[in-house]
């Protein structure tokens, strides 16, 4: 509740803002935390059940924004609706800026859901705590041995996975403080104490993300010892599963503006699209929330939809990304729009993407476009396109690289994806501009010993940064190198 020595609240206003010298601030409004909860009560729902009676049974391990907008608000739903002691420990492996955004707020943020008829908020409870990997470690290791933990999921992104060229684990990258080393500790503790195994569900975007855990993990334990290991693949299970939702990173503007609207500050604030899926293989090691009362389907095969999100969905996205930002495009709804773009996206989408899918019986590729296409057009959402092409070397292999080797077996070209793969090349010259994608460096080395004469050979080789097994055709290379020089 709010003392008398803070500002007053101007009612659904414009919180007061002085200039200091360049910046302006907003004078602090008391921020969410379990004390103020009650302060938005009246304008957006609150969590219905006893937070702090809740056991902790879930670790995640990744708490940014996508997270917080996806499997904690399944979460949150699940112990809404009576399925309790799911309580969610976080896990952030390397900044230090969420924990200072959640734990001053006792792991309580919001959650709004934007489109062009609105926003609705709701606080989201299911998050007790985030634990910073590089000054936490025991605590997390500790979290993920103990005894309530059952499931621990992940948003580590493509690049978490530390997979070297060939696809295998890659040594350096997988340390003490990355998911190989924490769950390595953690499991060999669980199985000496004759606790029970794990669920570990990979939410990330890519292809058979259990199945690519579970060998990559068990090659990690394998280090340790061969009988954790068996221990391991044994008593722990690896579903796979398909995210999606479209969750634009927050800005300063969209946390000012939520401040006005709600009389406290949140700072772990996420704003979302209201389209949300999460397709499960129903393979648990134990126990598992009742996340089916947010919509979640369980099914024992996520293979298919996993592959047409990934393809029709993500790979457009990273065409609108590359494409959109030579164009002069920010968002993505810009880019969506764009009349020379929109029907490379289409084909890219409805022929190259969906022609390379055997699709689940319930599955509707083209309806499943023409709804990717809205999704897309949703101007509220402000969705950045730079936020996109990040990591594109660890993006486009599922994304792209699988659609086009589908397509080469059989005698076929792609030109909307080439064309597409020809912008990222672009991008990831760097001439002008920092690349933000880890293969950054070995990305720019190629462009400078090969230049464009020879930078597809360079990239996609065996001795090249991505881990694909795609080369290009004669064909295919003519193309490529004529949108380079065309530059
Ligand atoms: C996006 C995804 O940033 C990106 O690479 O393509 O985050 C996308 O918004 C989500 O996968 C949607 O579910």
């Amino acid at each position: 509740m709010r003392s008398a020595a803070e500002p007053e609240r101007r009612g659904a206003g414009e919180p007061q803002r002085h200039r200091a010298g360049e910046r302006t601030i907003v004078n602090p409004l008391p921020r969410l935390s379990a004390a103020t909860l009650l302060v938005p009560g009246d304008r957006v729902a609150r969590p219905a059940y006893d937070r702090d009676a809740q056991r902790a049974g879930l670790v995640h391990v990744g708490v940014g924004a996508f997270h917080r907008a996806h499997q904690a608000a399944y979460t949150d739903a699940a112990m809404n609706g009576g399925d309790r002691d799911w309580a969610i420990v976080g896990v952030s492996l390397r900044g230090e800026d969420v924990p200072r955004q959640l734990n001053p707020q006792d792991g309580l943020y919001t959650l709004t859901e934007r489109s062009a008829a609105g926003e609705s908020t709701r606080v989201v409870g299911a998050l007790r705590r985030v634990l910073h990997g590089p000054t936490e470690r025991d605590a997390i290791v500790g979290a993920l041995a103990a005894a309530d933990t059952r499931v621990v999921t992940f948003t580590v992104t493509e690049k978490g996975y530390c997979r070297a060229a060939d696809g295998a684990l890659d040594a350096t990258l997988a340390h003490a403080g990355s998911i190989y080393g924490l769950l390595t500790d953690a499991l060999d503790a669980r199985h000496r104490a004759g606790r029970s195994g794990l669920t570990l569900l990979s939410c990330d975007n890519l292809a058979a993300n259990g199945a690519q855990l579970a060998r990559l993990l068990a090659s990690a334990l394998e280090r340790r010892s061969s009988e954790l290991r068996a221990w391991f693949e044994r008593e722990c299970a690896c579903p796979s599963s398909m995210v999606d939702r479209i969750v634009p990173a927050t800005t300063d503007a969209d946390r000012d503006a939520l401040a006005a609207h709600l009389g406290v500050r949140d700072e772990a604030a996420v704003f979302a699209e209201p389209f949300t899926q999460w397709v499960v293989e129903d393979r648990f090691a134990g126990p598992r929330p009742a996340w089916h009362a947010a919509g979640a389907q369980f099914t024992s095969d996520v293979h298919a939809y996993e592959q047409a999100k990934l393809r029709m969905l993500n790979g457009a996205h990273s065409a609108l990304a590359y494409l959109g930002l030579e164009r002069g495009h920010t968002f993505v709804h810009q880019a969506a729009e764009d009349a020379t773009l929109a029907p490379l996206i289409e084909r890219l989408m409805r022929i190259e993407a969906a022609g390379s899918l055997a699709p689940a019986p319930d599955q509707d590729l083209d309806g499943y476009a023409d709804a990717l296409l809205a999704r897309f057009g949703n101007p509220a959402l402000q969705h950045r396109l730079a936020q996109i092409a990040m990591d594109g070397s660890q993006k486009i292999p599922q994304r792209w690289l699988e659609t086009l080797q589908f397509h080469q077996a059989r005698g076929r070209a792609c030109p909307s994806i080439l064309a597409a793969l020809a912008a990222w090349l672009r991008h990831v010259r760097a001439d002008t501009r920092r690349v933000d994608d880890p293969a950054a460096m070995r990305l720019a080395d190629c462009w400078r010993q090969a230049g464009s004469a020879g930078i597809v050979d360079a990239i996609f080789s065996d001795t090249g940064p991505l881990v694909t097994s795609w080369r290009p055709t004669p064909a295919d290379r003519a193309a490529l190198t004529a949108a380079l020089q065309a530059h």
